[in-house]
């Protein structure tokens, strides 16, 4: 076995990739990965005994552990020399801080450490290469503890991702830096089972607060999300096709694009920009092209046109747009420019991504007409009586949550039979890439309320629990789990788990997740998850719709209480 990863749903045989990863990346990049999530945690342990001295972790180290730890989410970045620079820089942030410590106080604190993460050291790339394969999950032994140390790490990947994206838009809480920290050293010490338990749980905690901050971070800049018709046609015009989750990126180009004759094209999940009010104004944002993340070769011949990846998901790119393809930010492909940071109150620099539009031919038209989206909390709160009263007439029997991510496996194609499927009286909620399973479907309205209501990005899955939140509120319900609401999960990636975390701290019960359940999670863990929360995997959409609507496993008590 030359790497071993099991993080996301598509792992193969839904064990582990040991070889190659499913979605492209090579043995040397995923011990590589894991090396950077090891010296990650080398500066949670050295931060963690900083605190004991009274030295606070500054939003600087902590931003740059979202930033490291983000660049090993599936399909964010698979340029090995981005994750070794990486892995350099944090060790020379622990040291930075080890000195802090060792100023603080009469000697080194961190003399003595036992732990490797806090001590290992490499100059060379060789010496890094070399040290890659011996730090990965498969190190801790017992089935269990990995499972758990596993599940907080994914978990710990999406709040790392949401508060980066948080971070790059001046909004920071050092108390979601500081549960990263505690939750990390929590993975290299020998903790009880409970100990690890509980840290699971503060982690879907901290999923929710960092899931708010980023709400409101995307709010304050850009607006609050309003109900919207996105156009799928094209102009002719050359073009630039956006992708990942990154909106200040997306504001950065359409500034600089403005007047030069490029239009702006959203892609997977970067198409709910189009809903906040801040990027309506720009008429070079013209619509959205082609679907979610892994028809990205299809959808990137066709497009012609320059593409920018802002996070993940990047695919291995098979066909003729490498040269015309650009990462930024988190993201990273090998061969393909990467456009640098932003300085400090200024903007991104995207010329070379827009010269490289400017020679290409404008986009292939592959669909027409439009979709409607735009239903993040505020916009659902102001139908909240439209909402209710449909509810208390029996016209919307049941609001289902379809949400997360989309993905290859033909399995999938359950979201779309769910879909299909539900009773015209049913109504989607969704957010995430899972949308593209359905969202191109007519599947009609009930009263002038969109049978799907979709939120938006993975990002905004806060909006679905601050609806579910309200509609608790308005019909005086004492537990979440009295709504008429049931959860249908699609999860791929570690931002999912970090949603699915977030909604057992929120005391949702009885989740459906698909299509398969974690391969990270060993029997006994899924026995804890089953006991605690009913969690039960998807399984087809003729026997789960019955149960989805008979709202399991009270209907009676559902619907009673509203
Ligand atoms: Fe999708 Fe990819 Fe948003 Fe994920 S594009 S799968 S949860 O990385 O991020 O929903
Ligand atoms: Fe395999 Fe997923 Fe890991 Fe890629 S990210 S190596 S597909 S488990």
């Amino acid at each position: 076995m030359s790497m071993f990863c099991f993080q996301c749903q598509e792992t193969a045989g839904n064990t582990g990739c040991k070889v190659k990863g499913v979605c492209g990346k090579n043995d040397e990049l995923a011990n590589l990965q894991d090396l950077l999530i090891f010296a990650v945690k080398g500066i949670a342990v050295v931060a963690d005994k900083a605190r004991e001295k009274g030295i606070a972790l500054d939003n600087k180290t902590g931003k740059f552990m979202t930033r490291a730890i983000f660049a090993t989410i599936t399909n964010a970045n698979f340029d090995e020399k981005a994750i070794i620079a990486l892995i350099k820089e944090a060790l020379k942030v622990r040291d930075a801080l080890k000195c802090q410590v060792k100023s603080a106080s009469e000697g080194c604190g961190c003399q003595g450490e036992k732990l490797e993460c806090a001590t290992w050291t490499a100059e060379t790339d060789e010496e890094i290469r070399a040290k890659a394969s011996t730090v990965g999950v498969l190190t801790t032994g017992n089935e269990d503890i990995r499972s758990l140390r596993e599940l907080i790490m994914y978990g710990l990947k999406g709040v790392a991702a949401y508060a980066n994206h948080a971070a790059d838009l001046d909004h920071e809480d050092p108390a979601i830096y500081s549960q990263i920290v505690d939750a990390l050293v929590t993975t290299v010490n020998d903790v009880s089972v409970d100990d690890l338990v509980a840290m699971v749980m503060k982690t879907g905690g901290n999923a929710v607060t960092t899931l708010a901050l980023l709400d409101k971070a995307n709010t304050a800049r850009f607006g609050h999300p309003e109900i919207t018709k996105v156009n799928l046609g094209v102009r002719k015009n050359p073009g630039i096709l956006i992708s990942g989750h990154e909106l200040r990126d997306l504001e950065d180009l359409l500034e600089q694009t403005k007047g030069t004759g490029v239009d702006v094209y959203t892609h997977s999940e970067m198409l709910p920009a189009h809903y906040y009010p801040k990027f309506k104004k720009y008429d070079n944002l013209v619509g959205n092209y082609g679907s979610s993340w892994w028809h990205q070769n299809e959808d990137f011949e066709s497009f012609q046109g320059a593409i920018l990846f802002t996070t993940n998901c990047i695919i291995p790119i098979k066909g003729t747009y490498q040269s015309r393809m650009f990462t930024t930010g988190a993201a990273g492909y090998p061969g393909c420019q990467h456009i640098a940071e932003r300085t400090s109150g200024g903007r991104k620099d995207f010329s070379e991504v827009i010269k490289a539009a400017k020679a290409c031919p404008p986009p292939k038209e592959i669909e027409r007409g439009e979709i409607v989206g735009g239903f993040a909390h505020n916009q659902v709160l102001a139908l909240a009586d439209k909402v209710v009263a449909a509810v208390k007439s029996g016209a919307i029997k049941r609001f289902v949550v379809i949400a997360g991510c989309d993905g290859r496996q033909k399995d999938r194609e359950y979201f779309t039979d769910v879909a299909k499927g539900l009773p015209q009286d049913a109504v989607i909620l969704t957010a995430g890439c899972a949308k593209y399973r359905y969202n191109k479907l007519s599947l009609g309205d009930i009263g002038g309320i969109p049978r799907v209501l979709d939120a938006g990005q993975c990002n905004d899955s806060y909006s679905l629990a601050v609806i579910a939140l309200k509609l608790k509120e308005v019909f005086g319900l004492d537990d979440i789990n009295k709504l008429p609401i049931s959860y249908d999960i699609a999860w791929y990636e570690q931002k999912a788990v970090a949603v699915l975390l977030a909604l057992l701290f929120l005391g949702v019960k009885h989740i459906r997740l698909g299509p398969t359940i974690p391969a990270f999670l060993s029997p006994n863990v899924v026995k804890v998850l089953v006991e605690k929360f009913d969690i039960k995997p998807t399984t087809t959409a003729e026997v789960d719709i019955p149960a989805i609507m008979a709202g399991e496993p009270d209907p009676k008590g559902v619907m009673a209480g509203v």
